[in-house]
């Protein structure tokens, strides 16, 4: 591969709603740019990009993909992510990476949910956009009503610049207004122009006067001509537009068929003319030594930023970065900012989807992946030694789907839990954790069809099997009146015998204060070295939990009297009397359970509100107040059982269309209804007694 300047780079997420055709869109490019040899395709499990066995037999990316697209004197670093909303950590990651985006849309479908959130992301990060209109050649493709709907939604800086010839099967070709030359362009051959045909022509007129339009509200010179009628010139049009693509105030329509390879060179074309180049753009990092933010463009020390990891027992371990400042040599070791350490470089390459193309040098803005770094992860910065500088890593969302990890063959946990562990290196948004009072361990990840094919990657993978069940919820037991209890342990029956006796006073505390012991012995009734062992017994009972195998908590246990034996007498004896004392006592003095509550934040459009609430309300939630939150966004907040959040992710991206979001974070422990706490209860205690 040739070697390529800053200028000549653009660096772009193509993103949007599942299934638009932003893999095949990618898969037309390489093909057309010479990159891969046969036009693959998604369909037939020959696609460059989905090349993995979990994306083929669901025909959808799972990953992003870097294709590296050589067009008429630029690359284009397109990084493919998946539209699926689970995998929205890749879309994030790949954003991070690059310097602007093209959002790919339906045309048969038009705005969805996911062209949505994409837009809604990246607006947010202020990077410049495109979008193409995309299966152009399918039933019901409708252009202008796709459009319509972008406009409605996002404004009037949504502008095509070309227009489709036909749709459905009698797509043709696109009219080509950005040179604002009346062309027609087949699929057959880009340089086949033609007149406008007769029956366009109003439409291609109107199309030209909204761009004007669109392009004069933000340049005043143009605004000028345009209101006096006079001619513009070509390039003045080229330059206003570029211009206000770079400044992210105007947005270029595209359109096409991928599946047809029709249109796709004009785009590649207009991506180049009209897209960013690193050189527009500037990175916000901390310097490590001072501590202060420093502004990184293209020049500089080097410094990259790792967005991406692919870990596998046959590939090996792949890391991509993109360089922001200065160029990155293939022999070259470069320091690990984030773990203060070297890492010696063995070769760079860049990739089109899986194949790796080998390059010698990278030059500030451009992408590229290095094999069989050690240390280093997904976010890292490297950087000259001599300057560190840290960036930013990708603001992942919350990983709100939770299960508990079972290895399905006992006894493999070690195997089991280090395949997740790498598969998290890979995906950030996917996170082990140990759950220290249920000693369970947790899987997080953002829906259920990405831990579904965590599962199937683990077992391919590394050969370990998971079975994912409901987490257990960390229940404490309590008591709600105080009683006055007797524990005897005696086993006196020839030889040396034992002898254990306690009177205990066992007494609820505040919410919150924790357990007490106290002793209030007179007399000596029980010896003074014994009781350390009363107060032992007391805590490792509470422990270990009497009415469900939960923790007891908020209790005072007060030693007042009991007997003792001069010679059985131990401190063994005298734990198990307590032991005795404890499990009869809190049976006694009315036990409740209590449930962790969470606070809960819900984001979800206003429209879906109602059902959002409605469904929470039969989920023994607490609905605290809503409020807007601008657009047509709303925020509930409410308390809710943490038993009743189990697959909650779920439930509302179907209620809202994959358009809500929510957090939790504990707030309090209180008491469960009598019904759940009484199914609890028993449950435990059956079990208990088969043991
Ligand atoms: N008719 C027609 N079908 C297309 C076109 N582009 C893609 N498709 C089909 O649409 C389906 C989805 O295509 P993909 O390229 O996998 O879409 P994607 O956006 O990458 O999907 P995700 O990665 O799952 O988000 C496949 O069956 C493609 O063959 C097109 O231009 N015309
Ligand atoms: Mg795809």
């Amino acid at each position: 591969m040739q070697e390529y300047q800053s200028a000549d780079l653009r660096n772009i997420a193509v993103i949007g709603h599942g299934r638009t055709g932003k893999t095949s869109l990618l898969d037309a490019a390489l093909f057309n740019a010479g990159g891969a040899r046969r036009f693959g395709k998604v369909d037939d499990g020959t696609s460059a990009l989905d090349y993995e066995p979990e994306e083929n037999k669901r025909k959808l990316s799972i990953s992003s993909a870097l294709a590296a697209v050589e067009w008429r004197g630029c690359k284009l670093n397109f990084i493919d992510t998946p539209g699926y909303p689970d995998f929205v950590g890749e879309m994030i990651a790949a954003l991070t990476a690059t310097d602007a985006a093209l959002i790919v849309v339906s045309a048969p479908s038009g705005m969805e949910t996911g062209t949505e959130k994409a837009w809604l992301t990246v607006e947010e990060m202020g990077l410049p956009r495109a979008i193409f209109v995309n299966k152009m050649d399918r039933e019901h493709a409708d252009f202008e009503r796709a459009v319509d709907e972008l406009r409605a939604r996002f404004g009037s800086g949504i502008v095509p610049v070309q227009l489709p010839i036909g749709k459905e099967d009698t797509f043709q070709g696109v009219a080509d207004l950005l040179t604002l030359h009346m062309k027609i362009v087949t699929h057959e051959d880009e340089e086949l122009v033609a007149d406008i045909p007769e029956f366009m022509q109003e439409a291609v007129e109107e199309a030209r006067q909204q761009l004007i339009e669109a392009l004069s509200d933000f340049d005043d010179q143009l605004m000028e001509k345009f209101l006096e009628g006079e001619d513009i010139p070509e390039s003045e049009i080229l330059d206003a537009l570029s211009k206000g693509v770079k400044a992210a105030k105007v947005f270029p329509v595209f359109c096409g068929s991928a599946l047809q390879n029709i249109g796709v060179k004009k785009l590649l074309k207009g991506l180049g003319a009209l897209m960013p180049s690193p050189e527009d753009r500037t990175f916000i990092a901390t310097d490590t030594k001072t501590e202060e933010p420093v502004e990184r463009g293209t020049d500089g020390p080097f410094a990259a930023q790792v967005f991406k990891t692919i870990v596998d027992p046959f590939v090996g371990r792949l890391t991509f970065l993109r360089v922001v400042s200065g160029d990155m040599k293939g022999d070259a070791s470069y320091y690990n900012v984030n773990r203060e350490a070297e890492e010696r470089m063995s070769g760079l390459f860049t990739m089109q989807g899986k194949q790796q193309i080998p390059v010698t040098i990278a030059h500030a803005g451009d992408i590229v992946v290095v094999a069989k770094l050690t240390v280093t992860k997904t976010g890292d910065t490297l950087a000259d030694k001599a300057a560190p500088i840290l960036f930013e890593p990708p603001a992942y969302p919350g990983s709100m789907m939770v299960f508990a990890a079972y290895p399905t063959k006992k006894g493999e946990e070690d195997k089991v839990f280090s395949a997740i562990g790498k598969e998290s290196d890979q995906d950030p948004t996917i996170q082990i954790v140990k759950n220290k009072e249920t000693k369970e361990t947790l899987v997080r990840g953002i829906g259920e069809v990405q831990l579904e094919i965590l599962k199937e990657r683990i077992q391919r993978k590394y050969g370990a099997e998971v079975d994912f069940r409901e987490p257990k919820v960390a229940l404490r037991e309590t008591i709600r009146k105080s009683v006055k209890v007797e524990g005897k342990h005696k086993k006196q029956s020839g030889g040396h015998g034992q002898y254990g006796h306690v009177w205990l006073e066992i007494s609820p505390q505040p919410a919150g204060e924790g357990n007490a012991f106290t002793e209030t012995i007179f007399g000596g009734s029980v010896p003074r070295q014994y009781i350390p062992a009363v107060e032992k017994g007391t805590e490792e009972t509470l422990a270990q939990g009497i009415l469900a195998g939960f923790p007891v908590v908020d209790v005072k246990v007060n030693l007042y009297d009991g007997s003792y034996h001069t010679v059985d007498s131990s401190e063994a004896a005298f734990k198990t009397a307590t032991a005795i004392a404890l499990k009869k006592g809190v049976m006694d003095a009315s036990p409740a359970l209590l449930e962790p509550i969470f606070n809960m934040t819900i984001t979800a459009p206003e429209y879906f509100m109602g059902d959002v609430m409605g469904q929470r309300n039969t989920k023994r939630a607490k609905i605290l107040g809503m409020e807007s939150k601008g657009r047509d966004m709303s925020e509930i907040k409410a308390q809710i059982p943490a038993l009743e959040l189990y697959k909650y992710a779920t439930e509302l991206r179907s209620q809202t269309k994959g358009r809500g979001d929510f957090s939790v974070e504990v707030s309090h422990y209180e008491e469960m209804p009598q019904k759940i706490a009484e199914e609890i209860i028993s449950k435990y205690q059956a079990d208990k007694e088969k043991k």
